[in-house]
């Protein structure tokens, strides 16, 4: 199982400026000759790996991308300016490739972190060029030329940032559900999550991320009980872990049990995981009766930050998209 992100772009490269077809004017200078300048190139298409990019939602909303063009040349031998180039920062890992014959281009894994994908045309040349002796008054100059359009397929096999894990029945998928897109299918019997899902998230500032959602965990898990083992493995190259827990269901007089039969299972799987940084997220705290079970979590786990929400009304889910954008920008 994989998740892929793929877009597709239009990108253009900038057409060459005109040559200029002019002769000098001065006074006192009779029959000055020609002196017009070439035209600016047109801007390149350049696709360059940026780190800080971990997925290619930028180009869903921009899909049209165009380099400038090459300004004219002038009298005076002026040259025109040259158009800026079109520079394209992907996410590293991006496979480039030409969306109407799906030939791959470039994979932006294994190469330098910039690529130039099409130059833009040649600026003209100005008649000044074009005097010979048997020709000193050439009234003619070359136009620019043009700069090439071409679609582009972008892909990126995502790998999830940040993970959810929790018993089931916990609340993932629901809250998966309202920090992304992603509709996940939602149910109030355990095991209603039966392959994992992602959702990519917006938070307010800096970079969207992306949130797994995977099947309940049960006792056991580690060793392929419910639906475990083959899904921990999702989970394992993310950043962070969610660490769900429906607060409906904590017993006060052990508050932890549910917390710490994930973790078990969690670090039976691997160290990796049960190593991870782990936000803890109280949740269904809509529910009648669950303050009580609240607090005695957060005694039981003495200073350690617990956050709480409800997904199904929102509550607190602001601030845990907040967090998490903190965090892993700081990983
Ligand atoms: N009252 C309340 N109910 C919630 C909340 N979040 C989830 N639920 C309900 O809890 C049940 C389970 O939610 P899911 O999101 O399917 O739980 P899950 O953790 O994805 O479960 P599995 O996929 O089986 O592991 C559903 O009936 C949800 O409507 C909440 O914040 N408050
Ligand atoms: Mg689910």
């Amino acid at each position: 199982m994989k998740f892929v992100d793929e877009t597709i772009i239009t990108v253009t490269s900038g057409n060459g400026g005109r040559g200029c077809t002019s002769f000098r004017r001065e006074r006192y200078i009779e029959r000055g000759g020609p002196d017009g300048g070439d035209g600016g190139d047109g801007g390149d298409v350049i696709l360059k790996i940026d780190p800080s990019k971990r997925t290619l939602y930028d180009y869903r909303r921009q899909k049209l991308l165009k380099a400038k063009n090459g300004e004219g040349g002038q009298g005076k031998q002026r040259h025109g300016k040259n158009g800026a180039h079109c520079i394209i920062s992907l996410p590293p890992g991006t496979i480039v490739s030409n969306a109407d014959t799906n030939e791959i281009i470039v994979d932006l894994t294994h190469t330098e972190n910039e690529y130039v994908l099409m130059r833009g045309g040649m600026g003209g040349r100005g008649n000044k060029r074009f005097a010979s002796a048997t020709n000193r008054a050439p009234r003619y100059s070359q136009p620019g030329i043009p700069g090439v359009e071409m679609r582009l397929k972008l892909e990126l096999k995502l790998l999830a940032d940040v993970g959810l894990v929790g018993l089931p029945n916990a609340g993932k998928s629901t809250l998966i559900s309202r920090m992304s897109a992603a509709r996940p299918k939602i149910a109030d019997y355990p095991f209603t999550t039966l392959t994992p899902i992602i959702g990519m998230v917006e938070p307010p500032f800096g970079e969207p991320f992306a949130v797994a959602d995977i099947p309940g965990l049960v006792e056991g898990a580690h060793e392929g009980t419910g639906l475990g083992i083959s899904f921990l493995k999702h989970i394992e190259r993310t950043g962070i872990l969610v660490h769900l827990i429906d607060s409906s269901q904590i017993d006060v007089d052990s508050p932890l049990t549910a917390f710490k039969l994930i973790n078990n299972e969690l670090s039976k799987y691997s160290q990796t995981l049960a190593q991870k940084t782990q936000i803890i997220v109280l949740n269904k705290i809509d529910l009648p009766d669950t303050e009580k079970k609240v607090e005695a979590f957060i005694a039981a786990v003495n200073n350690i930050q617990v956050l709480l929400v409800s997904a199904a009304t929102g509550k607190g889910v602001k601030d845990l998209i907040k967090l998490l954008s903190s965090k892993l920008t700081k990983n």
